[in-house]
Parts: structure tokens; sequence; C-alpha cells
């Protein structure tokens, strides 16, 4: 049974569509070659109403990640930000995913993308805690990967490109198959870069590393609220390179995305580490409340749906 609940709309180009009727050709240009660009975003429950956390930033991304790929989407952020607040109050739902993409549709085939159209799909989905219910109290076990992260000169891994996910996914399945939970892809220079779906935080005598965009990470979004909620709670928090020992003999370390919000690791390799930790709790807690619209300073990242 697929785990995936529908929800009654899915937006596509323009009109929003019965979940069941969002369907596209088997020679839609993307699913051949996974030259689409998407993004995560969460809707919370807040208490105003459903809404889209920094849900312009993500929409902005996503036009930066076709950017990247030399994709022209055929709507403006203004225009997305509005479809999407339009598809997550169809839903009727509280709080859900978000999931935009922007793929090139049926029409061409070949690798040459200048003449395909370029489609557009938001589609909700409840989605619950993406490392397990039990990722910020026990944490979750964590392995170096051995597959490298993408190259700057590959697949840009700015780009939230499709494509992309392929790199993620060999090493989400080699970890879960050798019984962790979620892996760490180092870069071709050596460096720690991310998890598969989550930027990293290394803490270390009082101070907070996370790998900067160079070292192959994304730009992640709750990378960037972690960092301002972490300052604003009175930590050092600063983007720099992370070895690979680094890791070993960290004090803590946790991990965030839109799926993953903030979770704990309690091991790396086997080497554990001591979990939660006092700094993860309070980023993870504050981060919460953040999402949901009870804290009055960072208001402005909770964009009401209605
Ligand atoms: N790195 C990668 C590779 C990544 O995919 C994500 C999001 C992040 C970092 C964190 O970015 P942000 O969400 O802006 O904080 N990963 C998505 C999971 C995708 C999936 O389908 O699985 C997400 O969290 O939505």
């Amino acid at each position: 049974m697929p785990t995936l609940v529908p929800t009654p709309k899915i937006w596509m180009n323009g009109s929003l569509v019965e979940w069941d009727k969002a369907q596209v050709h088997v020679l839609t240009h993307t699913l051949h070659y996974g030259t689409g660009v998407f993004e995560g975003i969460r809707a919370y429950e807040t208490p105003q109403g459903a809404a889209v956390f920094r849900l312009t930033e993500h929409i902005q991304r996503l036009h930066n990640s076709a950017k990247i790929m030399g994709m022209e989407i055929p709507y403006s952020v203004d225009e997305l930000v509005a479809a999407t607040k339009e598809t997550v109050a169809s839903t009727g739902l509280s709080s859900c995913y978000v999931r935009p993409i922007a793929y090139y549709g049926y029409g061409e085939m070949g690798l040459n993308t200048l003449p395909c159209k370029v489609d557009v799909a938001i589609a909700c989905w409840p989605w619950g805690a993406y490392l397990g219910d039990d990722a910020l109290t026990k944490g979750v076990r964590m392995k170096i990967s051995s597959w490298t992260r993408l190259d700057h000169n590959m697949l840009p891994p700015a780009s939230k490109t499709v494509a992309n996910y392929a790199n993620s996914s060999l090493a989400k399945v080699e970890a879960l198959r050798a019984g962790y939970d979620e892996a760490i892809l180092l870069n071709q220079a050596g460096l720690v870069s991310e998890c598969t779906g989550e930027n990293l935080f290394v803490v270390r005598g009082g101070r907070i590393v996370t790998p900067p965009t160079s070292a192959g990470a994304l730009e992640g979004i709750t990378q960037h609220s972690v960092m301002r909620i972490a300052r604003d709670l009175g930590h050092e928090i600063v983007v720099d390179n992370v070895a690979r020992s680094d890791l070993y003999v960290a004090d803590e370390i946790f991990c965030c995305g839109t799926a993953a919000e903030v979770s704990a690791i309690n091991s790396v390799d086997d080497r554990s580490i001591p979990c939660p930790g006092p700094v993860t709790k309070a980023v993870a807690e504050m981060y919460g409340r953040v999402v949901r619209g009870r804290e009055d300073r960072y208001k402005d990242w909770c964009e009401l749906a209605v």
C-alpha cells in the first residue's frame, strides 16, 4: 500500500485539478532526463490559520534553481506564491507538505531542452516526521556515504534539480540497507557537504559550524532559519568547512531541512555523539514554535495561506 495520502486538488499550469486527474504522459521529458526543478515546503497550523513557512523564499529558490539549469518558468514568483496558497487552502488541511515542481513536459524528446515546454505543478500531502518520530529524542544514526556529493561542474548542488536526487537516493538506500537512518555525503575534496535531504550542524566547544554551499550543500532555508534562531539564542554560529573527523569528536550534531525539521544525530559511523544535546534541544524547540507562528519576532516567516 502506498503511504502517500491524497488531498483534493493539485495545481497544474494555472488551475486546480482533481488529485487523480493530475497526470503526465510517459514521454514527459523530465521523466527521462531528470531536468526538472522542485521545492519542498511545509505549511503549519498557526494561531492565525494555516501558514506556509518562508513560502516566498522557497519559490524564489525554485526560480533560482531553474535559472541555474537554464530553464524559464512561465510563472512569476508572485504568481506561484499565490498558486501555492490557493492549493494549500484547497486541501482544507491546517498543516501539510507542499511540493512545487517545474518540468519539461510532453512534446519533445532528446537532450536539447531549448524547444521544450515548461509545465508547473503544486501538490500537497500530509507528511509526518521525515527521519522518524523519535528523530529528536533518540536521534538519527548516520553513515558517511560511499557516494560522493555532486560537484559544481557536474550537476550544480545549489539547484534543487530532479536529477540531483539520484545521488541522494543512492546514498539514502545504501545507508538504510546497512542499518543506518541517513547518510552524510562528502564532496570531491573529502569535506562534509550535507545529508541526502538535510543540512548539517556541528557543535563543538560552544561554537556551531555548518558547511557552505561551496562544499556542495544546498542553500537550505531551514539552515538559514536555524542560523538566525541559534544566534538569537546567543550561540556563535559560522558557515565553514567541516572535516569527517570533526563529526566524530563533536559535542553535538544535528541536521535540518523542511521535511526533517531539526533532528538530532546520535552517531556517525558508529562513533556515538551525545544526543540530544542542549543546543540541539533548544534550537529544535524554538524552531517548532517559530514555524507555528508562536514567536512574534519571526512572524514574517509565516505566510498565511488564506
Ligand atoms: N539539502 C538537500 C539535498 C535537500 O534536499 C534539502 C531539502 C535540504 C538540504 C534542506 O533544505 P531546506 O528544506 O530549504 O531547509 N530536502 C527536502 C526533502 C526532499 C524529499 O522529497 O525527500 C525537504 O526537506 O523538503
